[in-house]
């Protein structure tokens, strides 16, 4: 019996996770699959594939995608997850839908009935689904679309056993929706141009039908230029019937298809009135409470982060656990054990791997950016984030964005990489380019920025206001000015808004220790690196050659100690250390006021750090890196060499 089942499964199978975003997709994945990846409350968390075997038949791939409203896509991250379904060899797909929000769901299920691919349906966030008040019958739901559909509560692993007892189900759907009669004509004219695919022959010709740009490369691989024309052709006889654009009607079509299911299998109950978590979320974009409380959430943010990580536990670790006992005692054992001066200088001395690269990575930022990604993982699970992104909307689109880029540029805070990877959800090229610039240019990240709000909390509140001052409107005006100098288009702007939640404290654990290990994977090994760098300059004499060359700038314009150049120097490497060398210059007194700010706003505008400018480079292309940094780098020195001036010419006292 076993062994019959073994080979209808065959070896290899892929089964893909699709469904809007924010839906619980990469929960279930990794409820399936053992695997962790990033679970966050907002949409456009998942912008890359992620795959992992089965726990319960390590012969199934499970593939969990970026979330899509439409497998026509609109944005790159959607595109991933519509080529998946077109072009991979997979055995069927799991669509995860918001139960709270079916309407959307349908959407997408008659899209995947169309293209005749075989699936389940997963109804998850059952749990908030009811507490609203709403009720879906999935018998009657399995009836109608003629595929299995099973409840779950992903966060507390509810309805997971019969989730993977259904994928043993996944069957076509029969119901294929229906166009008007102009529109159906035109279908079949092209399914008749059509090469047998994987999806059906039907759901292409409507893909095309709608205009989508996305396939253009698909065509040129899988027809020839004539019939290319006549597909071309078609669309435009069929264009000239209606007033609206196909896509449009297309749309408009499938959604009161989805809607007739809708009304006969939800229920909705009244429920009274708003709840407490909605009016907070109300109450975080509203134009007038939505700044007092931005306030409170950044005062707690420097609290924990400014004062106890970058405060206490950096005090702790750094003056007692390194400075009394690990330097010390590594000092005394290499001395002892390893008699030769140069290695013992490699390990040891003032550009030791042990007692600076280890201090700085571990003593300094570990704990700076271990307090950050707890706290912005609270935030990022709350909810907080896009009701941020609706307020400050009017703002950032003076700057020709929409407010979806707010998104990317708080997840900068996090880190720069990771967010010019989510402007993937961005849809047009010229938000894609300004806000990988901004990013670049003026999000510190989470290290970065703990190491800031470590170094300011010795300083006065004015201090604070003016590095922030000049950070944000340093991006402020660059973003206005990249808008009128980069081509394109805006687009609208529709963000999908998820509800506030309590976040589970588990998700943030393991979220945050997967960021830590990332950062002692990732950045460690660059600080060694780094180290090294100053220690073979330094035996060199370059260092000191290199301080001269700097000093016209770094002294003379920047009114900074010679010393900082080394700070920019490892700066290439990782901002965090290049803030780091500046932090520890500041412990020892090496720094005034107006020093450490000036040195800070370099800091902060300065380029990108390795990891960051090579991802720009693979989303960008490299002409677009090479643009971005060659304007950042003297635009960085310049700042800070006018905010040094005006500080000393008007005498301000910090
Ligand atoms: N209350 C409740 N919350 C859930 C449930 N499933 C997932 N969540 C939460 O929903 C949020 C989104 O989950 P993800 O797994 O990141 O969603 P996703 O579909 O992968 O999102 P994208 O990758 O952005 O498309 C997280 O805050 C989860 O904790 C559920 O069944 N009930
Ligand atoms: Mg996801």
């Amino acid at each position: 019996m076993h062994q019959h089942h073994k080979e209808v499964i065959k070896i290899g199978k892929k089964i893909v996770l699709v469904g809007n975003p924010n839906v619980g997709k990469s929960v279930i994945f990794s409820l399936l699959t053992g695997r962790y990846v990033t679970v966050s409350n907002y949409p456009g968390t998942t912008v890359e594939l992620a795959q992992g075997y089965a726990k319960f038949d390590r012969e199934i791939l499970i593939i969990d995608t970026p979330g899509v409203n439409n497998l026509i896509p609109m944005s790159e991250d959607e595109k991933v997850t519509r080529d998946i379904l077109l072009n991979e060899e997979i055995e069927g797909v799991v669509q995860v839908i918001d139960a709270k929000n079916l309407r959307r769901g349908l959407l997408i299920t008659l899209q995947l009935s169309e293209m005749g691919l075989p699936f389940i349906i997963n109804l998850n966030m059952e749990d908030e689904a009811r507490s609203r008040g709403i009720f879906i019958d999935y018998k009657k739901l399995e009836e109608i679309l003629g595929v299995k559909v099973v409840p779950t509560i992903a966060t507390q692993r509810k309805g997971i056993s019969s989730l993977i007892s259904g994928i043993s189900y996944l069957k076509k759907s029969k119901v294929k929706p229906e166009y008007s009669a102009d529109i159906e004509d035109a279908i079949s004219e092209i399914e008749e141009i059509l090469p047998e695919t994987r999806i059906s022959k039907r759901s292409l010709a409507v893909m095309l039908l709608a205009g989508d740009e996305s396939l253009r490369s698909w065509l040129h691989r899988n027809l020839d230029s004539k019939e290319i024309s006549k597909i071309e052709e078609i669309r435009n006889k069929t264009q000239r019937v209606y007033p609206d654009p196909l896509g449009h009607l297309i749309n408009t079509q499938r959604i009161s298809q989805a809607d007739k299911i809708l009304k006969r299998v939800v229920t909705t109950t009244k429920v009274k009135r708003e709840t407490f978590s909605q009016r907070i979320g109300n109450a975080c974009m509203h134009p007038l409470w939505g700044i007092p409380i931005l306030f409170i959430v950044l005062f707690l943010m420097y609290k924990f982060v400014g004062e106890f990580g970058a405060g206490v536990l950096v005090d702790f670790l750094e003056s007692v656990v390194f400075g009394r006992y690990l330097n010390p005692i590594s000092i005394s054992v290499v001395e002892k054990l390893i008699p030769v001066k140069i290695i013992q200088e490699v390990l040891v001395g003032e550009y030791g791997i042990i007692t600076m690269a280890l201090t700085y990575s571990i003593a300094i930022v570990l704990p700076i950016v271990g307090t950050f990604f707890l706290a912005f993982g609270v935030l990022e699970d709350s909810g907080y984030l896009p009701r941020l992104a609706i307020m400050v909307n009017k703002i950032f689109k003076l700057m020709g964005l929409n407010g979806k880029a707010v998104l990317p540029m708080v997840l900068g805070l996090g880190c720069d990489t990771m967010a010019t990877l989510t402007t993937r959800i961005l849809e047009t090229r010229k938000e894609r380019i300004i806000v990988t610039l901004l990013l670049a240019l003026g999000v510190p990240c989470s290290a970065q920025l703990g190491v800031i709000l470590g170094m300011l909390s010795s300083l006065s509140g004015a201090a604070a206001l003016i590095w922030g001052g000049v950070v944000i409107s340093v991006i402020f005006f660059v973003g206005m000015l990249a808008s009128y100098i980069v081509p394109g288009e805006r687009s609208d702007f529709i963000l999908e808004l998820p509800p506030i939640r309590v976040p589970q404290f588990s998700n943030i654990m393991v979220k945050t220790l997967a960021r830590i290990e990332w950062y002692l994977r990732e950045a460690v090994p660059l600080f060694v690196l780094g180290t090294l760098v100053l220690f073979v300059s330094d035996k060199m004499g370059l260092l000191g050659l290199l301080e001269e060359v700097a000093s016209p700038v770094v002294v003379g314009f920047l009114g900074l100690p010679v010393k900082a150049t080394e700070a920019f120097l490892v700066g290439f490497l990782r901002r965090d250390y290049g803030a780091a060398g500046l932090f520890a210059l500041a412990r020892e007194g090496a720094l005034d006021p107006i020093q450490m700010v000036v040195s800070l706003v370099v800091i902060t505008l300065f380029v990108p750090c390795i990891a960051n400018f090579l991802i720009i480079i693979k989303e960008r292309g490299l002409k677009t890196a090479l643009a971005i940094v060659s304007f950042i780098f003297p635009f960085a020195f310049i700042v800070g060499g006018i905010l040094n001036f005006i500080l000393r010419y008007l005498g301000v006292k910090l």
